[in-house]
Order: structure tokens, then C-alpha cells, then sequence
């Protein structure tokens, strides 16, 4: 087990490595079924990042709040399956970070583009917060904000680029974290976006 970064929060830089077409290829796939959408927030704000999901249950937003849905609110149908190739990469990242019984039933898909950000929050839709998040970062490079567990804490910051997987357990699964507007760069496989796949136990 390679050392935490933060207590509890394991950086696997490139663990993807060459599993990333067959990783887009699948995504594609699933973007088929549950097209990109920008989600409402209950304060009645448009996401600026663009989301779908894969797996048993999918987390929407709405003006009702935020919750896992096994249903997708603009198909009416259940979400895409998760890929193996998705659940494989999700299992063996955690077993590397020491959780070997991870069953993720809940893949969040979020896009970025130029400019696009994700506002300091905290994880806590999922019923068992001893179950880690895994974090899969495709594209654009983004500055990762990491704080404390209060809003008010210091908050570091942290590059996460193509290819890194992070697993987040333990004293930092509810950890406020975020994502600074994303750069207009160019990713050689991807373009101008960036794609970050989040592996949940939330059921
Ligand atoms: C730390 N996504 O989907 S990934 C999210 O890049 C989310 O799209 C960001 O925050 C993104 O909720 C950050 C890294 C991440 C994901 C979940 C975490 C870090 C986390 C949950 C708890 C603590
Ligand atoms: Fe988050």
C-alpha cells in the first residue's frame, strides 16, 4: 500500500495508463443511453459542470435536492449499466489503497470545460461513509482543492491529470474538496475537456 497524501486519501498517478480508450470507448457507450446534462441545484442554479451516470443508482440534483435515483430522470429508464472495465479499474484501485470488499453500485460522470469549476463541497449522499469514493481524472489537467472537515479549514491544492486515480477513505472521505476552473488547455486524446469518473458505494 502506497503512502496516504492526506490521512486516509491514496494518489495512484496514471493507474489507468493504456485502459483509457477502452475506458472512452465504454463512456461513449453510456453517454448514448444517459446523454451529458446540466443538473438544476435546489437553490434553483444551473451545474456548470455536465454529469451522467452509470450503475445501479445515479446521483441527481433537482430542486427536490440531491439524491441516488435508480431511474434517469430524462429517459424515465434505469441508468446504463456500469461497464466491467469500469467496475475492474474501481476495484483494483481500492484494493491498492487497502479496501478489498469495494462494490461500487453508483459511477457519477461529470464534465468540465474551459472555465468550468466545482464549488468546495462535502460527499455525504451515500448511506455508508466507511465505504471509500474513487476518483478516475481523464483529460485536461484541473487544480484539486482538498480542505478539512469544516468548510472553514485551510485548503491545499493538488494537480490531478490524466490518468490518476485517487482513492478517498477513511478521515478523509469527508473531507471539502473542489475543482478551480479548469484551464483552456488542450488534451491530446480528449480536447479541451476534462472527464472525472467517481466510483461510489451508495446504496
Ligand atoms: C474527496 N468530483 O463528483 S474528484 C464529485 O473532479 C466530485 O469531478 C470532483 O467532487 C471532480 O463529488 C472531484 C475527487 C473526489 C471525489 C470525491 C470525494 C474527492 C473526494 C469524496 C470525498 C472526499
Ligand atoms: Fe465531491
Amino acid at each position: 500500500t502506497p503512502e496516504p497524501f492526506v490521512p486516509g486519501a491514496y494518489l495512484l498517478r496514471d493507474f489507468v495508463g493504456q485502459q483509457d480508450q477502452p475506458l472512452l470507448h465504454d463512456l461513449q457507450r453510456i453517454l448514448a443511453q444517459a446523454p451529458w446534462r446540466h443538473m438544476q441545484t435546489p437553490g434553483g442554479l444551473t451545474m456548470s459542470v455536465a454529469m451522467s451516470n452509470c450503475g445501479k443508482l445515479g446521483w441527481v440534483s433537482d430542486r427536490r435536492g440531491y439524491r441516488y435515483a435508480s431511474l434517469d430522470p430524462l429517459s424515465g429508464l434505469p441508468w446504463p449499466k456500469m461497464p466491467p472495465s469500469f467496475e475492474a479499474l474501481a476495484q483494483s484501485a481500492a484494493a491498492v489503497a487497502g479496501c478489498e470488499q469495494f462494490q461500487p453500485d453508483a459511477c457519477l460522470i461529470n464534465r468540465y470545460e474551459s472555465g468550468t469549476k466545482l464549488s468546495l463541497h462535502q460527499d455525504k449522499d451515500e448511506r455508508d461513509f466507511s465505504q471509500p469514493i474513487v476518483s478516475v481524472s481523464l483529460g485536461v489537467a484541473a487544480i484539486f482543492l482538498f480542505g478539512g472537515l469544516k468548510r472553514s479549514d485551510p485548503v491545499l491544492r493538488t494537480e490531478l491529470t490524466h490518468g490518476d486515480v485517487v482513492v478517498w477513505g477513511g478521515p478523509s472521505r469527508l473531507r471539502y474538496h473542489g475543482i478551480a476552473p479548469l484551464k483552456p488547455e488542450e488534451h491530446p486524446l480528449m480536447g479541451r475537456v476534462r472527464i472525472n469518473l467517481t466510483f461510489r458505494a451508495a446504496g
